[in-house]
């Protein structure tokens, strides 16, 4: 008999204070799938990075419910007794969908950490007690507008502004800012829509002092990152691209990067984030703690990896008020000096509060061992 007793999804979806728009489209809510597993000893909760439309990734909310309902709960209901890091072999079998297997280990993780009554920062050998912070901005409709935007972010204390870009709104939108704020970390996100023959346009980029250009190509083109870092003097930052700590060594060894952006959701959960971690230790590559919008379940994950040693750059760990009026815990708040606190309760540190679970709910579907 295994001690896993549930695995609950539910699909919730909140306003965003502001429409998020990327090279690939624009988000005004945030729906996601998040999971509860319950154990004999504890419950544990995990959210799945996964949105609405398969844009970021192969990976949207419908697939994920999915392949959790029917594949990945029922492999951990009938497997035996994993303990949390067994339990990245007894989803192996099913291919990909890392996003999904994220929740689930997390999840699983959790309630362990709480049964044990320790924190997950703890768990992941963490080294700081706040995190260092950085909002990234989504495109805006005018320079006006992003100028403005930037303004109120650099006042609340954030230490460093990524702009998404797009072919066409890129690099006047950059100067501008930089020609404001010569001083600041800033970085580019262009989520791969350029290509290597846009190469004049990240020329440009290069002469605006950036921190990082991130993921400007495809993300299965290592090859051409590889062309295009030895041409830049910027260093160029992976995310789409690296999906596990062999993608990692991968990016490294080919010259495909100088920087990563981790975000456990991506690479299939918190246990993978440490691999990925450690393998860019290992070679001098400096990492940073993506976000994908994440409610507070996430973010308090993502805090608490973020307090991680080789993580040297400020993470897309904004506050919650960044995304939402209402979050689903308490709302994660930065300081004026742009830090936050990395939670220390046992597990993940938050709970979800059951009244905003209620009026956030548009779904729920509990599997059981049958
Ligand atoms: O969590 O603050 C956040 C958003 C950070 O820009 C962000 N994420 O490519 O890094 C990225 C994007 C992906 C968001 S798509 C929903
Ligand atoms: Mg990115």
């Amino acid at each position: 008999m295994t001690r896993v007793r549930s695995v609950e999804l539910r699909l919730v979806r909140l306003p965003l204070v502001r429409p998020f728009r990327t090279s690939f489209g624009e988000m005004t809510h945030k729906e996601c799938v998040l999971v509860r597993v319950e154990t004999e000893d504890a419950e544990g909760w995990g959210e799945c990075v996964a949105s609405t439309e398969p844009d970021f990734s192969e990976e949207w909310n419908e697939g994920v419910w999915l392949v959790l309902r029917d594949f990945l709960a029922p492999a951990l209901l009938h497997a035996g007794d994993p303990s949390a890091s067994e339990i990245e072999r007894a989803l192996a079998f099913v291919r990909g969908h890392p996003m999904a297997k994220a929740a689930l280990v997390n999840a699983l993780l959790d309630a362990d950490l709480r049964a044990e009554k320790r924190s997950l920062a703890t768990f992941l050998g963490a080294e700081r007690s706040r995190v260092e912070c950085g909002v990234s901005v989504g495109i805006a409709p005018s320079t006006a507008q992003l100028l403005e935007q930037v303004d109120g972010y650099l006042s609340e204390g954030y230490l460093r502004i990524k702009l998404k870009i797009e072919p066409g709104t890129d690099f006047e939108r950059v100067r501008a800012v930089r020609e404001a704020h010569p001083d600041i970390a800033l970085s580019v996100d262009a989520n791969a829509a350029y290509g290597l023959e846009d190469v004049d346009v990240f020329r440009q980029l290069d002469e605006l002092g950036l921190l990082m250009i991130e993921q400007p190509l495809h993300h299965q083109d290592l090859v051409n990152h590889a062309k295009l870092q030895s041409r830049l003097q910027t260093d160029v930052c992976l995310d789409e691209s690296i999906r596990s700590a062999a993608d990692a060594a991968s990016a490294i060894e080919l010259g495909a990067c100088r920087i990563v952006n981790v975000k456990q959701g991506r690479v299939g959960g918190l246990l993978e984030a440490v691999r990925v971690h450690d393998v860019c230790e290992a070679q001098g590559v400096p990492v940073w703690c993506g976000g994908m919008l994440e409610t507070g379940i996430g973010r308090a994950t993502n805090v608490a990896l973020a307090a991680m040693p080789n993580f040297h750059l400020p993470g897309d760990t904004s506050a919650s008020r960044r995304y939402f009026l209402e979050d689903l815990t308490e709302p994660f708040e930065l300081d004026p000096d742009g830090t936050m606190a990395v939670p220390a309760a046992p597990g993940i540190g938050v709970d979800p509060i059951p009244a905003r679970l209620e009026a956030t709910t548009l779904r729920i579907e509990r599997v059981g061992k049958e």
